[in-house]
């Protein structure tokens, strides 16, 4: 308001010189219209004091700024009165005489400028024009604040979205409320430029105004946008709906999208009528939906696309399969046979589950496209951020750093959309340099109940779709019984898409014409619904019966169409019959050409030496240590950092950063790209790794030094991330299952958090390749010190044969280790991407043995030749004389460090030897087994500073004893189970490890219960 008065206070019109310079100086605002493109200079200096004009109060004044462009660029387009006013004011009128009333003015309807003194101050007339045009204003942005409240989007009529205390006073029996008579309806006004209604016209007559509003934001399309806080995209999309005669399609456009409507409904009815009793979760009430992935589809391979990632849920999932990515039929049908055996290992999963990959031509715009639908687990909304992690990763690997490329395509329930947190998580990623995919599509099939929930019941936004505001996504909600809408809505998300890069969410208000499932009954819960809904008619003969009634085309055309889709349903289902077993390698989202052998196995069965040259390890180290830019300032405390890490390339020492600087950077050197990504890795939680180095005296400029290692190595990216773990972790899953030649690593913040993650964990990652027949390599760090555990459901093969290590990798689930030493994370870091295959991995990693003065590792541990060690045996004192040891104590991780301390404090290094089990799955059964049998008088334990109940003492003890046979007891000696993972109190934390170390090097502590 301040502004405005100050504006207002100013006001002179400028003479055309000084207009051009001011032009010159300002960016002007270019709205595309369909009479052509108009240009507004925005002006903002008039010079003359003619704030005592009574109508220029501070809101009014916006509406003559507006009149004053208009007349800048032709005199001819404002009403008379503001001519003259423009005219006498530029002429040097004095304040308040700059006005000259209508009557005044010559009767011939010619402007003549007045000499000052026939000017009069009869002003009510102006001021009731300005306060109308005003009003005329409020409506229209009233229209697009809020039309979509109106907007018949229910095609059921019952619409469940309640705007009762949100009433919009739109329509012509509202304009009193904004203080316009129904006497003005006739009255002619002048459009504001935020507005398109008017196409080539600058003014129209109030009714017109109502009537074009109503057409544009009331019907079967509801536009939600004016949040959006960007000028530019908000014209973009007022242009878009408001623009006269934008909904109107070719004859050919029409035909297609009849076609497609076939397509989608006769698939559907194909299915129940061969397997009625079988759940498909179809797409019944929403079959225009195929029609509007095929129009986003095809508006973005017009606009250059060429990959688009889909990720969906259950509803529609087949049809989409079938008439959108094109699997073949009859792989689909053969699907619903119970008796097909699988080809390839893995159980798989359900048909309405899987994935898919497929490259064609797009035949609308004759260009290749590749689409790929992946796959997902029952868990709704799961898939969305692995879904934007694949389609970063593609992008990535193409170099299309603005995604004009590669896009992604993401289908919601609209329960599951409103009530799952992943769905906000991963639309804050949707802006951040690191994870940005530059727009995603969303489409919501809102068929308005999940499963026998009402949405009153499900959630307390008015749509499904609010979630997608937080970051200005513009919403279109569609009526989904009107495809011509869809289709367009769907035109105009693409091209949003393709034009600002950001999120755009379509909201298909449909219905859903069956149960949950095919053998659901709704009738037990949504009465009332399903009643309405089995009076419905279905959409195809509704839009079948509009195009005959047009003419568009005839009944028999439409018959031949059905015909001829039904024939070939009926001929795939003929083939599929012959299919007799299922290749689940068929359904793949992200196949790795050249990773495996044809057969899909991997090129051998061993892992070279994971280590490197010394040269090689000096390299890294020297860049680990440096600043390697020109007049860069580091921290001080970072430059002691940095001269420890030189000392120790001096020393051919490495501590915990520099062991993984070592792995990353010897990757990287090997052509690996190296993505590491989670809250605050640039630095490292614990201040530790500095991979990033940010200039003390210049604002954001940063310098990674691993960037610079050598001229042909592969980028590293580490980016810390937003705080959310369930959808980080899956953007990097999905980020993963790209490409096998990347090492991409999530760390969490503390191992505890992944837990926030679990349904990746548990969905994707843990039974990845068994369900989903596909190898993932990432890497899951978790720093580790009492608290938190992964479950260790891990799965493998205990015969030991020859290639035992290497087979074991490659049959087990995953991969845990717990690293006692820089040496072996280094080693395991290295493996991930030296072994023939790709496993997930989780490394428990340190806190304290990061600054562990013992924690540290020569380069000789590290030079060629070198591996990780499964499990670090004994090599003290008590190696040297095996039988006189009492007691073999195995352990994993930091705490071998107390063991040590504790055995050397009371002398026991002869009687008490100490093992590290480095990896935990698969088990190491062969070298637990060398290291029990060479310690043959010694009672067995395993050692572990978590509770009972937490740490691994479950998951190695059946393991330890299967190996010894069952001949020993397995003791334990750690802390009591308990519910909380650790105690606050330092006291009781260290009358804790005094029990268990007690307990550890007791050897009377289990006479009692043996
Ligand atoms: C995370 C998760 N919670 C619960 C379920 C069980 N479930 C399956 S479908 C469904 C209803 C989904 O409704 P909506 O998102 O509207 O999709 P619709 O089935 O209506 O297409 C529920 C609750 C699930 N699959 N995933």
């Amino acid at each position: 308001m301040h502004r405005l008065r100050t504006c207002a206070a100013r006001l002179r019109p400028l003479t055309a010189s000084q207009a051009a310079q001011t032009v010159g100086q300002q960016r002007p605002l270019t709205v595309a219209g369909v009479g052509g493109t108009r240009t507004f200079q925005p002006i903002r200096c008039y010079t003359a004091p003619v704030a005592s004009e009574p109508f220029l109060n501070g809101t009014s004044s916006n509406y003559v700024e507006e009149m004053y462009f208009a007349w800048l660029e032709n005199p001819k387009s404002v009403h008379k009165s503001w001519d003259v006013f423009f005219r006498n004011a530029n002429a040097g009128a004095p304040p308040g005489s700059a006005y000259q009333s209508p009557l005044a003015m010559s009767p011939a309807g010619g402007v003549a400028v007045p000499q000052f003194s026939s000017m009069v101050a009869a002003q009510p007339n102006v001021e009731k024009l300005v306060e109308d045009h005003l009003a005329v204003q409020s409506l229209i942005r009233a229209y697009q604040v809020m039309g979509h409240h109106n907007a018949q989007l229910d095609p059921l009529g019952i619409s469940c979205v309640n705007f009762d205390d949100a009433p919009v006073n739109t329509g012509f029996q509202h304009v009193g409320f904004y203080g316009l008579e129904e006497s003005d309806l006739d009255k002619v006004f002048r459009l504001p430029t935020t507005t398109f209604i008017g196409g080539s016209e600058s003014a129209l007559p109030l009714k017109e105004i109502i009537r074009r509003l109503e057409m544009a934001y009331c019907q079967h399309i509801g536009v939600e946008f004016m949040f959006i806080n960007d000028l530019e995209q908000c014209q973009w999309i007022r242009q878009k709906f408001e623009t006269p005669g934008v909904m109107q399609f070719t004859l050919e456009e029409k035909r297609t999208l009849l076609a497609r409507m076939v397509r989608s409904t006769r698939f559907e009815e194909f299915l129940q009528r061969k397997w009625s009793s079988e759940k498909r979760f179809g797409l019944e009430g929403c079959e225009s939906l195929i029609p509007a992935l095929k129009t986003i589809i095809d508006k973005s391979s017009e606009n250059g696309v060429e990959n688009v990632i889909m990720g969906m849920p259950h509803r529609g999932r087949l049809n989409v399969l079938a008439n959108v990515i094109r699997k073949e039929l009859e792989q689909i049908f053969c699907q619903f046979d119970s008796k097909l055996e699988a080809a390839d290992e893995g159980s798989g999963d359900v048909k309405y589950h899987l994935g898919m990959y497929h490259r064609r031509i797009n035949r609308v715009t004759d260009r290749n496209i590749t689409l790929s639908l992946v796959a997902n687990p029952s868990h709704l909304e799961a898939v969305d951020p692995v879904v934007q992690g694949k389609t970063k990763a593609e992008q990535f690997y193409c170099g299309d750093s603005d995604g004009k490329r590669v896009m992604s395509i993401l289908l919601h329930g609209d329960a599951a959309f409103a009530g799952q947190g992943i769905v906000y998580e991963t639309f804050h990623l949707s802006d951040l340099p690191s994870y940005t995919t530059h727009g995603t599509v969303h489409v919501v099939v809102n068929n308005q109940i999940g499963f026998t929930t009402d949405p009153r019941m499900a959630r307390s936004s008015p749509y499904p779709t609010d979630v997608a505001r937080v970051v200005n996504a513009p919403i279109f909600h569609v009526n989904a019984d009107d495809p011509e809408a869809v289709m367009y809505v769907c035109n105009v998300a693409a091209e949003w898409r393709a034009t600002f890069h950001k999120d755009v969410v379509v909201d298909l208000v449909c219905y859903r014409r069956m149960g949950h499932n095919e053998m659901d009954e709704p009738m037990f819960t949504q009465p009332l619904m399903y009643k309405q809904i089995k009076k419905q008619k279905g959409v195809l003969l509704k839009y079948a019966e509009k195009l005959i009634a047009e003419g568009a085309v005839s009944r028999q055309e439409y018959e031949e169409e059905i015909a001829k889709y039904d024939k070939i349903c009926e001929e795939a289902y003929a083939r599929s019959k012959d299919e007799k077993i299922l290749h689940i390698k068929h359904w793949l989202d992200s196949p790795w050409p050249g990773f495996f052998t044809l057969d899909g196995q991997p090129k051998s069965m061993s892992c070279p030496s994971t280590g490197l040259t010394e040269e090689n390890l000096t390299h890294i180290g020297g860049i680990a240590s440096s600043v390697p830019v020109e007049d860069f300032t580091i921290h001080g405390g970072l430059s002691r950092i940095l001269k420890g890490r030189a000392d120790m390339v001096k020393k051919r020492t490495v501590d915990w950063a520099l062991g993984e600087y070592m792995a990353f950077g010897s990757l990287l050197k090997e052509g690996i790209h190296v993505r590491l990504s989670g809250q605050d890795v640039e630095r490292g939680t614990f201040s530790h790794r500095h991979h990033v180095l940010h200039d003390q005296n210049v604002d954001k400029r940063t310098c990674i030094p691993m960037n610079h290692l050598s001229p042909d190595q592969a980028p590293y990216t580490v980016c810390n991330s937003s705080l959310s773990e369930y959808g980080v972790l899956g953007f990097e899953l999905g980020f993963a299952m790209a490409s096998p030649n990347a090492l991409v690593l999530w760390e969490a913040q503390f191992g505890d958090f992944h837990n926030t993650a679990q349904c990746i964990i548990d969905q994707f990652i843990c039974p990845g390749q068994a369900k989903w027949v596909r190898q993932n390599g990432i890497v899951l760090l978790l720093p580790h010190g009492m608290e938190g555990m992964v479950r260790l459901m891990c799965k493998c093969d205990e015969t030991i044969t020859e290639d035992f290590a290497v087979r074991q990798l490659y049959d087990c689930n995953w991969i845990v280790v717990n690293c006692s030493s820089p040496a072996n994370y280094f080693h395991v870091i290295r493996r991930q991407i030296l072994a023939p295959f790709r496993k997930p991995l989780i490394v428990f990693t340190p806190k304290s043995l990061l600054r562990h003065p013992e924690a540290r590792s020569s380069f000789d541990e590290m030079l060629p030749g070198t591996h990780f060690q499964r499990v670090i045996l004994e090599d003290g004192v008590a190696a040297e004389r095996p039988e006189e040891v009492k007691r073999l104590i195995f352990c994993t991780g930091k705490v071998y460090y107390e063991l040590t301390k504790e055995r050397k404090n009371r002398g026991m290094e002869g009687t008490v030897a100490i093992a590290r089990m480095e990896q935990l799955s698969p088990f190491p059964f062969d070298l637990v087994k060398a290291e029990s049998e060479r310690y043959a008088n010694a009672d067995l334990v395993w050692c572990q500073e978590e509770h009972k109940n937490q740490g691994y003492y479950d998951y190695v003890k059946p393991r330890i004893r299967t190996t010894i046979q069952r001949a020993k007891p397995v003791w334990y000696a750690g802390r009591d189970p308990a519910a909380a993972p650790a105690t606050g109190n330092k006291n009781t934390h260290l009358v804790e490890v005094r029990r268990f170390l007690d307990t550890a090097f007791g050897l009377d502590a289990f006479k009692d219960q043996q």
